[in-house]
């Protein structure tokens, strides 16, 4: 009990520091021989200033990129950003097709349906925080990213 008070004691100067609200988080489950999975969630930004994040990390991947799909004369690409920018008094949605966090070579025991992923995001100013996001059973709409990815060999 007096552990698990410490533990919540120590939680809340981190998310009184976040200057960013994540709601709506998702992986959606990758079938046995994906070789890499996305992170899906919405970033609330109600400062007067933007928010970057930079980069992200999450256990239990080799590599974690920020990315955003998009179609160039019909084909589908995931182009690797730099940042994710949240404007200010604003949101950044990541989801299907568009903006993700792209977690890279999927280690063993595979994360499946019902387990939570600790993601954590760097932000610009040297600020963390972390999300958990629950992995979810994949809806048809996702089997097409999944062709996506395994076309680009990841
Ligand atoms: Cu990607």
């Amino acid at each position: 009990m007096r552990k698990l008070m410490l533990a919540a004691a120590m939680l809340l100067p981190l998310s009184a520091m976040a200057e960013v609200k994540v709601v709506d988080a998702w992986i959606p489950e990758a079938p046995p021989n994906a070789q890499a999975m996305a992170a899906f969630m919405v970033m609330e930004n109600d400062e007067d200033k933007e928010v970057k994040v930079l980069s992200a990390f999450a256990p239990g991947f080799n590599t974690i990129e920020l990315h955003k799909s998009v179609e160039v004369d019909g084909m589908h690409k995931m182009i690797k950003q730099d940042a994710f920018v949240i404007p200010s008094m604003g949101s950044l949605t990541l989801k299907p097709g568009s903006y993700h966090i792209m977690l890279i070579g999927v280690q063993d025991p595979r994360p499946k349906a019902g387990d939570v992923i600790p993601v954590r995001l760097d932000f610009a100013d040297g600020k963390q925080m972390t999300v958990q996001v629950p992995v979810k059973k994949r809806a048809d709409m996702m089997q097409r990213m999944e062709n996506m990815q395994k076309m680009q060999g990841h």
